[in-house]
């Protein structure tokens, strides 16, 4: 297995695609298919050059390569990492058995449709995207955009190689199928709601890079463990790849809270609208908003098929070696808060089997507290007392326990009357989305910044902030 990438073929890859003509004929095909998607549905705004990243190793260091690249001319490729030698089952009934090089019969549609989901979100968020490069608050946040996107871009290729040189004819249809829906749209919408909703200004694009980009990275690293060797592969370079998407969420807000904080200070007063920034109650909005559609992403806290995943190998679970169980689990349970229809909450026991989703989500709860820990040491250095933070899981929530319920941010159970009246505290209005985008004016000068974030700290590959990270036309 080359770690290094061939450059020369019309698709880069590095499993060896030369060697398998009729699976390469049948991705040469998809090709044009893709690019022509691209072209309808990938970032407007004309440009002359990006500074790009492009993957050129999978080994540990020196990946990538960076250079100003036309866009669509960028090479999405196939990159899958370094196989571990005699890798073995870690988790569920065939733990410690062989991994396996080729789909079992019995796991086939399982597998097939874990790969269509996941492959789904990914040209999802480039077309939930779409508009934003005519708004970018600079060049740097404009380069950063183009690269989130190019790279999801990348992550359907990935999905859909696995289709192609695992599933069959049916792996090829759905690989089209990946092509033919659509964010949004009402005939054939991508598979999961977040996917579905608008990314319409760049503190949405953050909060998404933020908390949703952040699924991803969880849900990657449980389809890593993944019994199925390739699938597994590709997720773990799939996952060196995500870190930059987070960075970009993490100082993204980073850079807001600090601007707004910078506003308060300035004008003495929590309403800096007036000042052209955004005031600390939107962020907590949009906060409340991007994590709850984020946490439904996780499917419902008791899941018979992540029970049959986990048994069967497929998905494991975060960081499943380093574990100290049975890594099978078919004793254990645990506890779980559920609402009840009384207004007040219960605690179920269930079997661990059955809460994985639950596990997953937890995880990624934790991680998603550092952002907030990090937002609120910006307002504490600015000497502001007002804190944010993250709502209750059963808030906002349409999938799962919660679902059918309304909670507060603070948990409390709710009738509809008291929701109606408190949901415009909580969750953006139809003004606040107005406001944030009257804020959102293009600007595309070397070095210069919108009034409504501050610039970032660190540039990209070393360059600093006023570089042309974007050549416009
Ligand atoms: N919306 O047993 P349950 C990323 C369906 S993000 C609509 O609770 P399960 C990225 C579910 O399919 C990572 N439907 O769910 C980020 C099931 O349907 P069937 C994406 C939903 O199966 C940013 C039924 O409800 N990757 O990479 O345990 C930018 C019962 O559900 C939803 C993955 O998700 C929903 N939110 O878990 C770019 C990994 N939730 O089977 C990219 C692959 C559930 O009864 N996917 N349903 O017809 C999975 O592992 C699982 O399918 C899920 C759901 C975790 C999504
Ligand atoms: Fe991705
Ligand atoms: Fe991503």
């Amino acid at each position: 297995m080359p770690t290094n990438i061939d450059y020369d073929s019309k698709i880069p890859n590095n499993v060896a695609l030369a060697d398998d003509r009729r699976l390469q004929r049948a991705l040469e095909g998809w090709q044009p298919k893709f690019l022509n998607w691209w072209g309808e549905m990938g970032p407007e705004l004309e440009n002359q050059g990006v500074y790009l990243r492009t993957a050129v190793s999978v080994g540990r260091d020196g990946w990538a390569h960076f250079d100003h690249v036309n866009v669509p001319d960028y090479r999405w490729g196939i990159f899958l990492a370094e196989p571990t030698p005699d890798r073995r089952v870690a988790f569920g009934e065939h733990k410690g058995q062989p991994v396996w090089q080729q789909v079992p019969g019995e796991y086939r549609a399982d597998l097939q449709r874990l790969i269509v989901v996941q492959g789904d979100t990914e040209p999802a968020s480039v077309e939930q995207q779409r508009l934003l490069g005519l708004s970018a608050p600079s060049l740097y946040d404009l380069r950063n955009l183009f690269q989130v996107n190019v790279e999801e871009g990348r992550h359907l290729w990935a999905m859909v190689y696995l289709l192609h040189a695992y599933f069959g004819r049916e792996g090829r249809e759905e690989a089209e199928a990946l092509l033919y829906r659509n964010s949004g749209s009402p005939d054939s919408p991508r598979i999961l709601g977040a996917f579905n909703e608008e990314t319409a200004d760049w503190l949405a694009f953050y909060m998404f890079t933020y908390f949703t980009d952040r699924d991803g990275k969880y849900q990657l690293g449980s389809l890593k463990e993944s019994a199925f060797d390739p699938l597994s592969r590709t997720c773990s370079f799939m996952l060196k790849e995500e870190a930059h998407h987070m960075m970009v969420g993490t100082t993204g807000v980073d850079r807001v809270v600090t601007r707004s904080a910078q506003l308060i200070r300035e004008h003495d007063t929590l309403d800096i609208a007036a000042c052209g920034g955004i005031p600390l109650d939107i962020i907590q909005k949009y906060i409340n908003f991007h994590y709850t559609v984020s946490l439904d992403l996780f499917g419902s806290e008791t899941s018979t098929n992540a029970a049959n995943y986990y048994t069967a190998g497929l998905k494991g679970r975060w960081q499943e070696e380093r574990r100290k169980d049975d890594h099978r689990l078919t004793d254990d349970s645990v506890f779980m808060d559920k609402p009840e229809g009384d207004g007040t909450w219960s605690q179920e026991e269930v079997p661990t089997l059955l809460a994985l989703n639950l596990d997953l989500r937890d995880e990624y709860i934790s991680d998603c507290k550092n952002g907030v820990t990090r937002w609120n040491r910006i307002l504490e250095d600015h000497g502001i007392d007002f804190r944010l933070r993250l709502p209750h899981p059963g808030f906002n929530r349409n999938v799962g326990f919660a679902s059918g319920h309304h909670i507060t941010p603070d948990g409390t159970i709710v009738d509809e009357q008291t929701w109606e009246a408190g949901r415009h505290h909580w969750l953006p209005t139809t003004e606040d989305l107005a406001f944030v985008r009257s804020l959102m004016q293009p600007v595309y000068e070397r070095g210069k910044i919108a009034q409504w974030v501050a610039p970032p700290v660190n540039g990209i590959n070393g360059k600093p902030f006023d570089y042309e990270y974007v050549r416009l036309v």
